[in-house]
């Protein structure tokens, strides 16, 4: 395989920059361009995983491009398992280009992106769900998001997947037998026996891994909740005091808010994109009559709302609208302006509120900040435990379906007494589905969309 080369840092300028060789010619290569420090020569080869400080020189008069730190990475010990060589240079573009030109010059090839990665997995030092979960753990925007994904690159999802796969090649070599048994008549086994481990080792698992995609996605692109709620309540103040920050503006007049406002913040480490919209009314302003339809749209888009009530005034037709709207959404009522009254908060409820979370705030003076905190926490944050090792993609979703299927279909065909053949070829099916997943026979094509999301240099 040619050997390739690419600048490994992001653009613009910083403390250090670096150049990545890997293949057959790394070191060749490398030589090449690098002179060591006070003269003295570098041993050949070079020791592994030793630091060696020098200059990257040009071709011909031998003059200093850049003062740098070079180590090599023998095969098979380096990330793509091929001889690597990385070259710690000053990150201005200009430099790093000159010394990537200068590899290239010397006989290496401009890496496509993500062929660092890709190596590592053509070379079984990673499985496909690792190589995703560099994409993710470099993606990550939050604590969670990144614990997940480096779960994932530690093998966890990978790992739970051979489980499942060595429990279904054992329960195949008992169904194996249990065929031969029956055709000499010999003796029955249990089909219970069979159908209780396909339920805890297999369809468990892998059912836990399906549900865990909902989380990632949630994950990666941050919870979407949205603030709703009759003009004036305060949900401009409350989305100010969450962020911490006077991100939209606050009047005293009802209309204020016309366009929904988003923005990104986190809490308990899970991303969230808080969405301000416009107060839900019957508006005959043409600027707020598209603002109140965002504000819909918005509400439908949202994973979860917080539904804003004004605790100084009496209910309202449009409280009223507002808590029909929202009633098939994961809400929190939050009963704000609680400074203002010293009862038990607006009166008229809407029927069918008393099971709902509430919380009590002054958005104004910051009261009840941290319990509404606390009940986001509880409501939208709950579930994600599950996805904790593995941020389930589209593709293990898609595939560990038809997977599950199969097993239920198994599953079925066990109680209903259906020939052992017919749930060999489910099982077969599923673990077949477990391979694709791994990447164990993965299509040129599918290595090419997955490896064409990653920046060129990893
Ligand atoms: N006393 C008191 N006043 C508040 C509180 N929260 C907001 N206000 C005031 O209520 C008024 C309206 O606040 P906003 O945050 O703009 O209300 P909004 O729901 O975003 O209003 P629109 O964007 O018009 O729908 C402002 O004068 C705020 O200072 C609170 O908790 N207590
Ligand atoms: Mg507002």
């Amino acid at each position: 395989m040619d050997t390739i080369a690419a600048i490994a840092t992001p653009p613009g300028s910083g403390g250090i920059g670096i150049i990545r060789i890997s293949g057959e010619g790394a070191i060749v290569i490398a030589t090449r361009l690098f002179r060591r420090s006070g003269g003295r020569p570098c041993p050949d080869p070079p020791t592994s995983h030793r630091l060696y400080h020098g200059h990257i020189v040009s071709a011909g008069p031998g003059e200093i491009i850049d003062e740098v730190l070079m180590v090599v990475m023998r095969a098979p010990h380096s990330y793509t398992r091929e001889d690597v060589v990385e070259i710690q240079a000053h990150a201005g573009q200009a430099v790093l280009r000159a010394i990537l030109e200068r590899a290239l010059a010397a006989g290496a090839r401009l890496a496509d992106p993500g062929e660092f990665t890709r190596r590592a997995f053509l070379s079984g030092r990673i499985d496909l769900t690792q190589a995703e979960a560099v994409i993710d753990v470099i993606n990550a925007q939050s604590d969670r998001a990144l614990a997940a994904a480096s779960g994932q690159l530690q093998g966890g999802m990978g790992d739970r997947l051979r489980t499942v796969r060595r429990s279904l090649w054992d329960i195949l070599a008992r169904i194996d037998a249990a065929i031969d048994f029956s055709e000499d008549g010999v003796e029955e086994i249990p089909s219970d026996a069979f159908a209780e481990r396909l339920e805890t080792e297999a369809i468990r698992p892998l059912a836990d891994l399906c549900r865990g995609y909902e989380n990632a996605r949630l994950l990666r692109d941050g919870l979407r909740m949205a603030v709703v709620g009759r003009p004036n309540v305060g949900k401009s103040s409350l989305m100010n005091a969450l962020l911490n920050d006077e991100r939209a503006i606050v009047t005293p007049f009802p209309g204020t808010t016309r366009d929904v406002i988003e923005a990104p913040f986190s809490i308990d480490g899970v991303p969230i994109v808080l969405m301000d919209t416009a107060g839900l009314h019957m508006p005959d302003d043409p600027v707020e009559i598209i603002g109140v339809e965002r504000t819909r749209h918005t509400i439908e888009a949202a994973d979860v709302v917080l539904l804003v009530l004004d605790a100084s005034e009496p209910i309202t037709k449009e409280d009223r609208s507002a808590f029909h709207l929202t009633q098939s959404k994961a809400r929190i009522i939050v009963i704000n302006k609680w400074d203002l009254v010293q009862d038990n908060g607006p009166p008229g409820f809407p029927d069918g509120v008393e099971g709902a979370q509430l919380v009590k705030t002054s958005a104004l003076l910051g009261g009840g900040i941290e319990n509404l905190r606390k009940a986001i926490s509880n409501l939208a944050i709950g579930d994600f435990q599950a996805a904790a090792s593995a941020m389930p993609n589209l593709r293990h979703h898609k595939t560990l379906s038809r997977g599950l299927d199969a097993l239920r279909r198994a599953r079925s065909g066990i109680s209903a007494d259906a020939p052992l053949e017919l749930t060999a070829i489910d099982l077969h099916e599923t673990e077949r589905a477990i391979g694709d997943v791994l990447g164990d026979s993965a299509p040129p094509d599918l290595l090419d969309h997955i490896f064409s999301q990653f920046c060129i240099g990893k």
